[in-house]
């Protein structure tokens, strides 16, 4: 069940919802002039699909006991996050311009002391899947049904720290866990393939233990699939979905762009890309 809908009508599609989370985060880079920019546009369809098919929550109550746990490892997403959780109604759409000032709730690496709806402080990368075992541990505990989200990046894969979570997840039988990896092939110094990602992604982390499935990420209907497999499945085990996306998708003149960690956006560029945007609105 997904209570987001119900603020917005739940005849909303998930493109239209990618799109619309495309756009926030375009109107916060243009506020500050930059941002990770590359990576909430590649990332919007997979939230949408968090956000508005797989997740349970309630807008109006961040901390609702019942709610599935999203946790963002990568601090530096945060700009694809408060865009989705604009979109679900979780923050104020008019908080968007304060998106990296000072006192502002959406401060540019995510924070949950910031943050309605930010349940960890990510950013020293690696952390994310050790905090979300031990939070997926503490609610089975609890005997709480709410399942542990965690995005992490495929930079993340190279540090030693997520995959003593990997098997620690396996250990305790944590079937309510997910980690979702955004693949996007990129990291700060260039293509993760080139630097510890030699081995096809799914068949490492089955091979630990976890039931597997990559996707192309940007395919909304695959995603889908992908989450409800990853939630229905029904071995004792935690679930990864990989999922490759395309930096700055959507934006072709960003996409073509050799450097996309931190892409550089001139001024003026700004409109542009809200201007092809707009131009492919979805129903
Ligand atoms: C432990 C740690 N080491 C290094 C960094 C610096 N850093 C910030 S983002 C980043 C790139 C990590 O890869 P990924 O998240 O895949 O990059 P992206 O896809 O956003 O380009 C690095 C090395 C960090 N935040 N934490
Ligand atoms: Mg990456």
């Amino acid at each position: 069940m997904n209570t987001g809908t119900a603020k917005h009508g739940s005849n909303v599609s998930l493109a239209r919802r990618a799109w619309a989370i495309r756009r926030n985060a375009l109107r916060m880079g243009e506020v500050q002039g930059q941002g990770y920019i590359g990576q909430a546009l590649g990332v919007a369809d997979v939230l949408a699909v968090s956000y508005f098919h797989a997740l349970s929550y309630r807008p109006d109550d961040p901390e609702w006991e019942g709610r599935d746990r999203f946790l963002l490892s990568i601090g530096h997403y945060a700009i694809a996050l408060y865009s989705a959780m604009i979109e679900a109604g979780i923050l104020p759409e008019n908080e968007l311009e304060t998106y990296g000032m000072d006192d502002s709730r959406m401060p540019m690496s995510g924070m949950a002391a910031y943050t309605p709806g930010m349940e960890i402080t990510g950013g020293s990368l690696g952390h994310g899947l050790g905090i979300a075992v031990g939070m997926a541990l503490g609610l089975k505990r609890k005997k709480n049904p709410a399942f542990v989200y965690n995005m992490l990046s495929d930079g993340e894969l190279g540090e030693g720290s997520t995959w003593e979570a990997v098997m620690s997840a396996v250990q305790w039988k944590l079937d309510n866990l997910i980690a979702i990896v955004d693949f996007n092939n990129q990291q700060a110094d260039g293509p993760t393939r080139s630097a510890l990602a030699q081995v096809p992604e799914a068949a490492k982390w089955q091979a630990f233990g976890w039931y597997a499935q990559e996707v192309d990420g940007n395919d909304l209907d695959a995603v889908v699939a992908a989450f409800d497999a990853a939630r229905g499945h029904d071995g004792a085990q935690p679930r990864v979905i990989i999922c490759n996306t395309t930096m700055c998708k959507g934006i072709p003149f960003l996409e073509s762009r050799e450097i996309t960690h931190f892409v550089r956006v001139e001024p003026e560029e700004w409109a542009k890309a809200l201007e092809i945007l707009d131009g492919e609105k979805p129903q």
